[in-house]
């Protein structure tokens, strides 16, 4: 489908402005398996309700074998968009994704994720690696919250992502149903780990109140609705229409004025296009035609690429700045792309490294972990696995414990910022923290954080 996509916008001759700054979110959907996830995003981007049997959401799968078995197992991405009346512009008011994005003045971008367990690794890919602002929960107000439901909060509030809640298909739930959902997961938001009040958004007012208060981190918004009958879809797109962007012009400015670097989250080899990358760009701008470095690759080298063409939000443009998630066709060149590469201005020396150090806190593990131990590391795109070489100071480490860690990525060097957020998974063990320092592979020598600003 994506394929198609990029084919038929081959065509297209006209691009996106290069002066049309728009504000944009990402927002990743997460939730156990059928509670209507794709359905939910479907029902908002294409402005249709859903028969109940799964019509809305096959817009939104990329493979046979997921419209066949009606589960999603890769990350997807849907637009909406806002003019500047507040007007949702979904593909029932507009044609095409140009006129969604001609006629927005902010653009919601949502990563519809897996909820089945196992493509548990790809979804806290898409919520490490694709940077989202914040993330929605969708529940079922039938089944109420399932093990895995409680999994995805977990990791979104480890990880820092604001939540929304929406409990989803309240047409087919009895009034005591829904009021058990409901208790189920204030009970669950009033436990230590989530310090945030749950707010249950009933009114266009509630809509506006949650939206402000949520912008300052301070609640978790709960939403009722149905795809099937549209009922409390209107609240939703007010808040979403209401929410304010996360970062402030002149914080922007700053970072589009700094070298250009672009975190790959996804490779393609399109026909008749060559190969294509997705992912976000963190700082500065990148334009049509320039000449970017591309990795590292197995042995930590980068190689010169050029940005054939590029599109934002799946419309051909001239330009992409700091903060905005794009698609770019790159030159033929020697090394394979991979997630978790990065295309950088040929200005910067990239931090690349097989050792750094973290500090680190676990919050859970059955034992204590000591050198030796393996775990997935996800930083930002970059997922590998690691081994923890030394603790400083101390031999091991348990529950509820922070420690400064070195570790080794086990397959091949990556570009690693110290500042950068840190996610450590195996099995049910976890821990968080952030990279203080980098070992550079050209010269070993250490790379130290900047003071951090949280
Ligand atoms: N009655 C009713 N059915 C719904 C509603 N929303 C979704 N459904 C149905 O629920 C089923 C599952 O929906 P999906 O959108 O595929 O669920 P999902 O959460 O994306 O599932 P995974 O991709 O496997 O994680 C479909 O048959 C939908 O038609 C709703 O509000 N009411
Ligand atoms: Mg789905």
């Amino acid at each position: 489908m994506l394929i198609m996509q990029i084919r038929k916008q081959k065509f297209l001759v006209r691009k996106i402005p290069d002066d049309q700054q728009s504000i944009e979110l990402r927002v990743a959907v997460l939730g156990s398996s059928d509670v209507g996830k794709s359905t939910l995003l479907g029902v908002l981007t294409q402005g249709e309700k859903d028969n109940g049997h799964g019509s809305a959401r096959l817009n939104l799968f990329r493979h046979l074998h997921e419209i066949q078995s009606g589960r999603t197992s890769s990350i997807s991405h849907e637009i909406l968009g806002f003019d500047s009346e507040g007007i949702a512009m979904t593909y029932s008011t507009c044609r095409t994704a140009e006129e969604i994005c001609d006629n927005s003045k902010k653009l919601i971008t949502f990563i519809d994720l897996a909820g089945h367990r196992k493509y548990l690794k790809t979804t806290v890919f898409g919520l490490t690696g694709h940077s989202p602002h914040f993330a929605v929960l969708v529940i079922s107000a039938v089944s109420g919250l399932s093990g895995i439901a409680k999994e995805h909060l977990g990791l979104a509030t480890v990880v820092d992502i604001p939540i929304v809640v929406v409990i989803n298909k309240i047409d087919i739930a009895s009034s005591s149903c829904l009021k058990k959902t409901l208790l189920q997961l204030q009970e669950l938001l009033q436990t230590p780990g989530y310090k945030k009040i749950s707010f249950q958004v009933s009114t266009e007012d509630d809509a506006f109140t949650a939206a402000s208060l949520f912008a300052s981190d301070k609640i978790i918004p709960i939403f009722t609705v149905s795809c099937v009958t549209a009922k409390g879809l209107d609240l939703l797109y007010t808040f979403l229409n209401v929410l304010p962007p996360t970062i402030n012009q002149k914080d922007r400015e700053l970072l589009i004025q700094k070298p250009a670097e672009f975190q790959i989250d996804e490779t393609f080899h399109v026909p008749e296009v060559g190969l294509v990358v997705s992912g976000l760009l963190t700082t500065g701008i990148i334009h049509e035609g320039d000449a970017l470095l591309v990795g590292p690759s197995d042995t930590g080298q980068f190689d010169t690429t050029k940005v054939l063409s590029l599109h934002r939000h799946k419309v051909p443009s001239r330009v992409v700045r700091a903060c905005e998630s794009a698609t770019l066709a790159l030159s033929c060149q020697n090394t394979p792309l991979r997630k978790g590469m990065v295309l950088i201005s040929q200005q910067i020396r990239p931090p690349v490294c097989y050792f750094f150090q973290a500090k680190i806190q676990v919050l859970f593990h059955a034992t204590n972990i000591c050198s030796g131990f393996q775990a997935s590391v996800h930083i930002g795109n970059i997922r590998q696995t690691a081994t923890i070489l030394g603790i400083m100071g101390r031999p091991s480490l348990s529950v509820n414990d922070t420690g400064s860690v070195i570790f080794k990525f086990i397959q091949r060097p990556e570009c690693v910022h110290p500042g950068s957020k840190l996610l450590l998974r195996v099995g049910q063990t976890k821990a968080i923290g952030r990279v203080t320092q980098v070992f550079l592979l050209d010269d070993n020598l250490p790379l130290k954080v900047s003071p951090i600003h949280h």
